[in-house]
């Protein structure tokens, strides 16, 4: 490969700001693209060789045949690419060989969705220099697809829809039933607000069974409930339908995924009325469900939580999958260095690893770059 490739491309992490585990449940969501990105340098080959390079994972080069791509890969970080390769072609799309350079400063087991980055920004690559003609919410399925199917993780669609769709100073109010998309102005600094991320930088993984466990329970609500996905269970009839669910598991899973797609609605409400500040409350209701109910927080999480609502925040709440990963936390901008100190107090307190703190700038989707 020459240095420079035949193109450069972009796609970025992503921060979900409500709307969680609802995105294999039909259910809506509204994550917006962080300025964090995986860039690709990318060139075709005309013998069939996809070579995989990366300046910051471990691992590499690896060098795979595509014709022998199939799920079931070795594990690691190849796999995302790998996988997005071979759902193309398993698709029909005529693709062949690559040579490809990856470099990221989309942190890694962050709930901040490395993975979809990778994943998006090969997509588009290879959809510009094989000339596929295909819709961003189309590559999205297809990144997702390799996720599910290649690499083995269970995962909805909200990471791989924001990191190709999203716009910057939006956040993406997406449906994901039918992947029907609005994008909603969203400038926090305009109101004199932030939006801190917090990185307790514990270590979370789709694949480890939990994610996965949670999956199922809601299919098992829907399936008790005779409806679709849990997304068709209406707001106003939750306690009837709570009283149908036998197993009290089942019940909770339920009523997060409810509760959840209505806060979805409510920020929706409030942003498009300019009514910024009162999303707090929502996002702090949010993960007190994602807590109590759903059961994928854990103390670090909380204790960035607890810790930024003590010091003044306006809502805060854990965001993505959970099990470690990141907060996000709402606050006036003339405190956010007061609520940052406090968490990293707390943590230093704790004994714990100082968290990455930093603010979120909805940022552009996927590009080329050259
Ligand atoms: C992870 C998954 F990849 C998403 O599909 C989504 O389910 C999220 O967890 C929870 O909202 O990021």
């Amino acid at each position: 490969m020459s240095s420079t490739g035949e193109g450069v491309w972009a796609a970025p992490g992503r921060l979900n700001l409500i709307g969680e585990h609802t995105d294999y449940n039909d259910g809506f969501v509204m994550p917006f693209a962080l300025p964090h990105t995986t860039v690709a340098t990318v060139s075709r080959r005309d013998d069939g060789v996809l070579r995989l390079t990366s300046t910051d994972m471990d691992g590499g080069p690896v060098e795979l045949r595509v014709d022998d791509l199939a799920p079931g890969g070795p594990g690691g970080w190849t796999d995302y690419p790998a996988g997005v390769v071979w759902a193309l072609r398993d698709a029909g799309h005529r693709v062949g060989g690559a040579d490809i350079h990856y470099e990221s400063t989309v942190p890694t087991g962050a709930g901040l969705s490395s993975s979809a980055a990778i994943e998006v920004v090969t997509a588009l690559a290879l959809n510009d220099l094989y000339e596929l003609g295909l819709e961003r919410w189309r590559m999205a399925r297809l990144c997702q697809r390799a996720e599910n199917v290649y690499v083995g993780a269970p995962t909805g669609i909200m990471d791989q829809t924001a990191s190709a769709c999203c716009t910057e100073g939006h956040a993406l109010y997406l449906d994901t039933r039918d992947l029907s998309q609005r994008q909603v102005p969203f400038d926090l600094a305009a109101h004199g607000l932030e939006l801190l991320v917090v990185d307790t930088r514990v270590k979370h993984a789709h694949s480890d069974g939990e994610y996965g466990k949670r999956r199922a329970g809601c299919e098992a609500g829907a399936a008790a409930l005779g409806v679709t996905a849990l997304r068709d269970v209406p707001y106003d009839s939750l306690e009837e339908a709570l009283g149908r669910l036998e197993d009290p598991e089942v019940r909770s899973l339920v009523r997060h995924i409810v509760t959840e797609n209505h806060r979805v609605e409510r920020v929706i409400a409030h942003l498009e009325a300019g009514e910024v500040r009162a999303i707090g409350p929502v996002l702090t209701e949010g993960h007190a469900s994602l807590r109590d109910d759903f059961r994928v927080s854990c103390r670090e999480l909380d204790l960035v939580v607890d810790t930024a609502l003590s010091a003044g925040a306006l809502g805060a709440r854990m965001t993505g999958g959970g099990f470690g990963g990141s907060a996000i936390v709402l606050t006036e901008t003339s405190a956010s260095p007061l609520v940052a100190k406090s968490v990293e107090e707390a943590f230093a307190a704790a004994s714990l690893e100082q968290p990455r703190v930093f603010t979120a700038v909805p940022s552009a989707g996927a590009r080329r770059l050259s």
